[in-house]
């Protein structure tokens, strides 16, 4: 067979996998958030490339298949600048109240650590947080008068004292 053909054959064959690939993705980016929201977001990998362009100004992220737990994400503007500072391990720069849904689970973390890979005595490691929302806020003074124990029962927050802090909101039950 002339290589021209194999090459043909090889592209003919692969591009069916590749959408395979990419609707996975999307099926499962827009499972993180209400479909009202999913349905008309932009799609991103999380090496921040567009997997479908959308139309509302939500972007979201599929399960990050190498962590434990499946974690989708849908972002706003805020969330994002945060996600890639976290990404990059910057200082995130946002300064309006961001949203973040996780409507299926999220994988395990240090409730203390932002960048622990594990647990360890102190470092308060979480897993089955379930359906929840997280907020940002850009005043971290205004965080006082909250709970930094995720097991209170209601919202608490994540990585107290860090450039990462932010609002936890279980939507269905505390953190197991
Ligand atoms: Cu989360």
């Amino acid at each position: 067979m002339p290589r021209s053909t194999l090459a043909v054959l090889t592209l003919i064959l692969a591009l069916p996998l590749c959408a395979q690939a990419q609707d996975a993705k999307i099926a499962s980016a827009e499972k993180a958030g209400p479909a009202s929201i999913s349905e008309n977001a932009t799609i991103l990998d999380w090496s921040g490339d567009v997997i479908r362009e959308g139309t509302n100004g939500w972007l979201c992220l599929p399960d990050r298949a190498n962590t434990e737990g499946e974690d989708p994400w849908c972002v706003d503007a805020p969330w994002w600048d945060f996600l890639q500072a976290f990404i990059a391990k910057r200082e995130p720069e946002y300064e309006q109240v961001g949203i973040a849904y996780m409507m299926v689970d999220d994988s395990p973390v240090s409730n203390t650590d932002p960048y622990a890979t594990e647990p360890t005595e102190d470092n308060q490691w979480i897993s089955g947080v379930g359906p929840h929302l997280m907020i940002l806020v850009p005043d971290h003074s205004s965080f006082e008068s909250m709970s930094t124990d995720p097991y209170n029962g209601g919202p608490w927050i994540m990585w107290a004292n860090t450039p990462y802090a932010h609002i936890m909101v279980p939507l269905k039950h505390p953190p197991k």
